[in-house]
Parts: C-alpha cells; sequence; structure tokens
C-alpha cells in the first residue's frame, strides 16, 4: 500500500512536471494524415516517407495512414485544416492554399509574382516569414513540423498559348480554393470558376474548362497533355509549400522523445518532397520542361517584359491583399526575398 501510494505521488508529480511518459495505450491504433495527392506525385512521396520514419523510428508504436483525395473531408480541400484543427484528421501535409480560407496570412504564397524563383521560395519558408506562419499556425491549434512543396503553378489551357494578359480573354479556367485566384484571374480578363481538385479531374477530360494552373509535376503525372491540355506557359507566378501539421491534443498526447522523432522525420520527408518537387525544373536541369515539350506541347517562356505586363495587370489583387495577408508579413516577405 505505502509503495502503490510512492508511486502514485511519483506519477503525480511527474505528470505535474510534464515528465509523465505516455503510456502504449494513450496512443491510438491510427494516424490519419490527409493530402490532396498520392504518390508518384511529390506530395504523396513526402508524406509517405514521414510515415515511414515515424513508424521505423518508433518501432511501429506510432502507426500513421496516409488518406489521399482529402477522403476524410469528403474530397473539400478547403475543409481539411478546419477538421485537423477539430481532430477529425490528425494530422496532414498541406498546401497553403488548401489551409488559406481559415489561415488568412496563408494567401501570401499566393500573392502574384511575390517569388521569382526556388531562393526567393526558400527565403520565406527558411526564414523569418516561415517562423511567424508557424506561430501563426500554433495560435490556430495545430502544431507545425515541416514544409515540403507543390511547386511553382504555371498555367495551361486547351485553346491558345499565353503570352499576354489579353490571350487569357474568355477562357475558362479551373482556380484553387481562395478567392485571391479568382480575384487575379478575372483582373487578366480569364472566367475563373473554382472547384475542388477532385472535380477538377473531370472537368478537364471533359472540356468543361478550358485550363487550370499547377505545378508541373501535378501536370506530367496526370498526363495533361492527352486531356488537351497542350499549351503551358511558364510564369511561376505562384508557388504552393506544404506544411507538415499536427493536431494539438494529438500532438500533446505524445511523449517529448516521440514529438522529436516526428518533427525530425517530417523535415526530413519534406526535404526529400522539395527535391523530387524540383526534379527536372531547375536553371541546370530543365529534364521536365523538355519532356513535356517533346509530347508536341506548346510551352511558353516569357520575356522579361511579357512577364512584366502580368505583374503590372496583377498588381491591385497584390494591392488589395496586402491587407487581408497582414501588411507587415507582406513587407518581411519582400524583404526577405530581396536579401536572399
Ligand atoms: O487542387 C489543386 O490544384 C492542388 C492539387 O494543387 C492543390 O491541392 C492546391
Amino acid at each position: 500500500m505505502k509503495l502503490l501510494k510512492t508511486l502514485i505521488a511519483a506519477g503525480a508529480a511527474a505528470s505535474m512536471l510534464g515528465l509523465a511518459p505516455a503510456m502504449a495505450q494513450d496512443y491510438k491504433d491510427e494516424y490519419r494524415v490527409s493530402t490532396v495527392v498520392p504518390a508518384p506525385f511529390p506530395w504523396g512521396i513526402a508524406a509517405d516517407r514521414w510515415v515511414e520514419l515515424v513508424a521505423e523510428r518508433t518501432d511501429g508504436r506510432i502507426n500513421m495512414k496516409v488518406y489521399p483525395g482529402v477522403q476524410l473531408v469528403q474530397g473539400d480541400q478547403t475543409r481539411e485544416f478546419t477538421a485537423m484543427r477539430r481532430g477529425i484528421i490528425d494530422m496532414a501535409v498541406g498546401s497553403t492554399i488548401n489551409w488559406s480560407p481559415q489561415v488568412q496570412e496563408l494567401n501570401l504564397f499566393s500573392m502574384p509574382f511575390l517569388m521569382p524563383d526556388y531562393a526567393a521560395l526558400d527565403a520565406l519558408t527558411q526564414g523569418p516569414v516561415g517562423e511567424r506562419i508557424f506561430e501563426i499556425l500554433r495560435e490556430n491549434g495545430v502544431e507545425p513540423l515541416a514544409w515540403a512543396e507543390n511547386g511553382f503553378r504555371e498555367v495551361t489551357n486547351s485553346v491558345r498559348p499565353i503570352r499576354r494578359p489579353e490571350d487569357m480573354e474568355g477562357l475558362k479556367m479551373r482556380v484553387v480554393g481562395s478567392p485571391i485566384f479568382n480575384d487575379m484571374f478575372s483582373a487578366m480578363g480569364a472566367n475563373p470558376t473554382q472547384m475542388s481538385w477532385a472535380d477538377a479531374q473531370p472537368a478537364l477530360t471533359t472540356g468543361a474548362v478550358d485550363g487550370q494552373e499547377n505545378p508541373l509535376t501535378i501536370y506530367s503525372v496526370l498526363n495533361m497533355h492527352e486531356l488537351g491540355q497542350t499549351n503551358v506557359t511558364l510564369w511561376h507566378y505562384v508557388a504552393d509549400p506544404l506544411i507538415f501539421a499536427v493536431n494539438q491534443e494529438v500532438w500533446e498526447s505524445f511523449t517529448p522523445e516521440d514529438q522529436e522523432i516526428l518533427r525530425q522525420a517530417a523535415i526530413e520527408a519534406g526535404a526529400l518532397g522539395i527535391e523530387v518537387a524540383r526534379e527536372g525544373l531547375t536553371e541546370d536541369d530543365q529534364s521536365l520542361v523538355e519532356e513535356i515539350r517533346g509530347y508536341g506541347v506548346e510551352v511558353v517562356t516569357l520575356t522579361d517584359e511579357e512577364r512584366q505586363a502580368f505583374v503590372d495587370v496583377t498588381r491591385p489583387v497584390y494591392e488589395e491583399w496586402t491587407a487581408t495577408v497582414g501588411e507587415d508579413l507582406v513587407r518581411m516577405a519582400e524583404e526577405s526575398i530581396a536579401n536572399r
């Protein structure tokens, strides 16, 4: 009896100090990880690697499973963040675009022509802006762990090559779930229609929309050239990074050691995800672009002057969204990019 009391007291003291080791039985049989696209998209590869590394390093004590197609929220990617915050989803590797409706600051990465190259994107995610974004996510009830990448979003369509904003005139474009995309495409004279990824694929197949914007990795895995998307313009207007995150309560249920394993595994899986997301799309390696050209696709690269015309026409959207994203955050981002 005395021993039992001593043990209980020790346990209570330890738990008050936050030192109580979480027992294996506190852990769920399975942690559900939401993504939009599975492997072999770089996004799915990153999520799979995270799951594998955690399983390996916890000897299977933490068993995660990837649920692609945002199936845990019936394919509506704009609800993923809310579901994770509420614990309907335990974890996610999610795009900043899809979480923007709830976390307005994430629209930063969708500001037109803010990030001209990978170095600019890295200057944001790896610098004070990234830290601030992680703080904001914590304030919103999830624990962010690491970054990965969907990529620079290039515009494609089935009608004509796009070199000038006027070429957008009247094109029916599928856009993603943050209203900034509607604003940008409307400013360019296109006819944007917001659609989930689940709906976008049949819409492209049937020709219900003329075009879309997504990273070339998505274009190539889906063989979009076979869906009539035979015009591609490399304009690098926005890029969406991915964030590994965990529901707050789930996070707190893990021991500090397991938290560290999850975080470190996410960092490593994110590094792999970024590497595969950029393969064939860098200055020294354009092999993916060449592969796409090889399918008979017209791939347009813009001259500085042509690019400037798009910057100019979307500038009012940039100005308008600065207030929504937060003036301080936008200025911090501009500074990080200028000093990259
Ligand atoms: O829906 C899209 O276009 C996608 C797959 O890129 C995202 O989830 C942001």
